[in-house]
């Protein structure tokens, strides 16, 4: 496939397959190793031990958030689906060429919603960007089949680094779904934005969900389900930590807690230590003690009004096209355009 691309600068970018209709890239290069020392070495020496949220997504992490998506108590995941099937046909109507990207692709079930909503898929290329390999290719497999005529421009690579590397020859629809922008801090999900922004041409459009605030005990019981699989989700990055930094936490001397904090306006998920544990990562020759109680800060899931959302696209130097919402006013889909 022709696809005019501008590797980005010093990134070495490796093809792991290529035929007329599919190309996937792999521009990682062992980033994952490389940071993980790093980010753990910090997180675990902070006053407040955290572990980044990113490590939760190895290939386990990533079929258990599969299965969060689907519990009954998890309330975003269809929600958002459901916007997107009334959406589809306006939001497609203004795209009927050029690249489709995703980032964080994971599964493709939300992209198939535009896509069955395209004029001429034909013209449609779809860029996948993920960190996982596998879950990229079987979902751009999966795609090629459901769709004859699409061409598939995969990257694994992680878009908080990569999206420089992302072509610029023809008008782009970015999706970033899930609400995933929650799980970045202030700082980061400016930056983020930011490079997002960058990147974007006048006619390009930006596709964001974004989880709205509700009801506390509706929000706490989407992190506490009652079969547990949250809190397995949460418990599985320590297996990440186990096994990339030879680390021996056991994952039962920690319970998954995630609460709603009303006043930053954000769920917070920890890990507590049910008693006094001492904890040995090999890798770094790291010793790290806690006192039973003692929490590691997993991850922060920011819940937006319509006055936050604003402020933040602003700040980033994005104006609101469109915003989709369900009836009950949970979940946000917002279609940005770059202020000029
Ligand atoms: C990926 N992200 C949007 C999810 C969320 O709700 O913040 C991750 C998650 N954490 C616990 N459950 C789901």
């Amino acid at each position: 496939m022709q696809v005019e691309s501008e590797p980005a600068k010093d990134k070495i970018m490796n093809t792991i397959l290529t035929s007329d209709r599919i190309e996937i890239v792999d521009c990682m290069c062992d980033d994952f190793q490389g940071d993980i020392g790093i980010d753990i070495a910090m997180g675990l020496t902070a006053s407040q031990k955290y572990i980044p949220s990113r490590y939760f997504y190895d290939s386990h992490g990533s079929h258990l958030f599969e299965l969060v998506c689907g519990l009954p108590e998890y309330y975003q995941t269809r929600t958002e689906l459901a916007i997107l099937n009334d959406a589809a046909s306006f939001i497609m109507a203004g795209f009927d060429t050029g690249y489709l990207i995703e980032l964080g692709s994971g599964s493709n079930r939300k992209v198939r919603t535009l896509l069955d909503a395209a004029p001429r898929p034909q013209d449609i290329c779809y860029m996948p960007i993920d960190v996982s390999e596998s879950a990229l290719f079987d979902a751009s497999i999966e795609l090629l089949e459901l769709y004859p005529s699409l061409k598939v421009l995969g990257m694994v690579a992680d878009f908080t680094k990569h999206i420089e590397a992302f072509p610029g020859d023809r008008i782009r629809l970015i999706t970033f779904f899930g609400s995933t922008i929650g799980n970045f801090n202030e700082e980061n999900r400016l930056h983020l934005l930011n490079s997002v922004v960058r990147l974007m041409g006048p006619e390009d459009r930006f596709l964001i969900g974004l989880d709205m605030i509700k009801p506390r005990d509706i929000l706490e019981k989407a992190y506490n389900d009652a079969r547990g699989i949250t809190a397995q989700f949460n418990k599985n990055i320590l297996n990440v930590v186990n096994r990339e930094l030879n680390a021996d936490f056991n994952a039962d001397h920690f319970d998954h807690i995630a609460f709603f904090d009303e006043k930053q306006g954000r769920v917070e998920m920890h890990l507590k230590a049910n008693r006094n544990v001492s904890v040995e990562i090999g890798k770094l020759g790291l010793n790290v003690h806690f006192e039973r109680n003692e929490t590691i800060h997993t991850e922060i899931c920011e819940k937006f009004s319509r006055e936050s959302a604003e402020r933040m696209v602003l700040q980033a130097g994005l104006e609101i096209k469109r915003w989709f919402t369900d009836s009950r006013g949970w979940f946000s889909l917002v279609e940005l355009a770059r202020t000029l």
